[in-house]
């Protein structure tokens, strides 16, 4: 009895002298903003038992990288299919995080049925009001007081500022916008409503959205947060204009959130997140196949420092960073804009060690 003990003693104690654990970030940065990431359905349903341990560790927030979007939960009209999105939620409430839903109307990922009738002709405006009023209500009903904030309406502005030519802008025009914060609220009013969007460091682009915000807010249609989703580049957004946009945003009364923040170590090919636009591989476009070099590594970590010393300077406003993904090898940058390259963006490496710029936070 006494020597199986005394090994397994041991052996912690050999294993916690090899690797002492990080301070977790969520304690790290208790005082600023919640932290968190967005996980994948591999691992809420324990298939990837190391991502569990950082994301359990680390964060109090989560959020649905894939599984509440329309193609995914509402594939045909009045057909659900709740096994993954329930997971989701149930893998949130057991950790007592907070439970982001993403995303209630987006053009991208729509699930086919949506915006057509059974010719593939544009539905009229009000079958589409309609559906998209059942689908958000069905969606906030089903997690009225477990998922406490949801992305309404994801990527509706283009970088210059003009409306993005969806089918729901095509059907509705811009009152499409207000009709979805209006059927969230009241589906449930007790959950934060986002509006989300990638590239908010365009001047355009952030004009619209603080235009659209107020617009909303002053007509008593609640905006809690505008998300700025935060896919970075080595030499994108610029910093000083990504600062302005927390500042304008933070003027309208709305938090600000950095949603889906990640930073691309490699060549930057286009410096959007939307998805359709992709590009062919290249090698040169996939410099570090086997691991980033100490430099390259050194110059990504300084800029990760800077954007959460930003995010920090402000954290009267921005209530939540998440980082969209868990580490380095589960990536969506691993294949977007460029499939089939191995890409660093993420706040832990392919072994879920924390990134050194994040070190300097915990052992302060
Ligand atoms: O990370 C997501 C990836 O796994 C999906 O294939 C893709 C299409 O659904 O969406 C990615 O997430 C996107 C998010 O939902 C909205 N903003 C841009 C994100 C990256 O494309």
């Amino acid at each position: 009895m006494f020597f199986p003990a005394a090994l397994g003693a041991l052996l912690l104690a050999s294993c916690a002298a090899d690797k002492p654990q990080d301070k977790p970030l969520k304690d790290t940065f208790a005082d600023n903003f919640l932290i968190g990431a967005a996980v994948n359905v591999d691992l809420v349903n324990g298939a990837d038992p190391k991502g569990d341990s950082i994301v359990s560790r680390h964060f109090n927030t989560i959020v649905a990288e894939n599984c509440m979007k329309s193609e995914k939960v509402n594939p045909a009209e009045g057909v659900y299919v709740w096994d993954d999105a329930d997971a989701f939620v149930k893998y949130g409430e057991e950790r007592g995080m907070f439970i982001v839903g993403h995303t209630l109307v987006w053009h991208s990922q729509l699930a086919p049925w949506f915006a057509v009738d059974s010719l593939g002709a544009p539905v009229p405006p009000e079958v589409l009001k309609e559906r998209m009023r059942n689908h958000i209500t069905t969606m906030m009903t089903r997690y009225k007081g477990r998922v406490q904030g949801w992305d309404v309406v994801n990527e509706a502005i283009l970088d210059d500022g003009t409306y993005r030519k969806s089918p729901f802008y095509e059907i509705l025009g811009e009152e499409f916008i207000p009709f979805a914060f209006q059927c969230a609220m009241e589906a449930d009013p007790d959950a934060e409503l986002y509006i989300n969007d990638y590239s908010m460091a365009s001047p355009a682009k952030r004009d619209k959205y603080v235009e659209i915000v107020n617009d909303m807010r002053s007509k008593g249609i609640r905006v809690d947060a505008i998300g700025m989703q935060g896919h970075m580049g080595m030499d994108y957004p610029d910093f000083n204009e990504f600062e302005n946009s927390i500042v304008a945003f933070g003027t309208t009364g709305a938090k600000v959130m950095i949603t889906e923040w990640d930073m691309s170590a490699l060549p930057t090919v286009n410096t959007g997140a939307n998805v359709a636009d992709t590009a062919a591989y290249a090698a040169a476009l996939n410099p570090y196949p086997d691991g980033l070099p100490a430099e390259v590594s050194q110059e990504w970590n300084d800029r990760m420092k800077k954007a959460m010393d930003m995010f920090i300077r402000h954290s009267d406003i921005i209530t939540r960073v998440n980082a969209w993904g868990t580490d380095d090898g589960m990536s969506w940058k691993n294949n977007w804009p460029v499939p089939g390259r191995s890409e660093y963006p993420l706040l832990f490496d392919r072994s879920y060690n924390l990134k050194p710029f994040l070190t300097e936070y915990t052992e302060k």
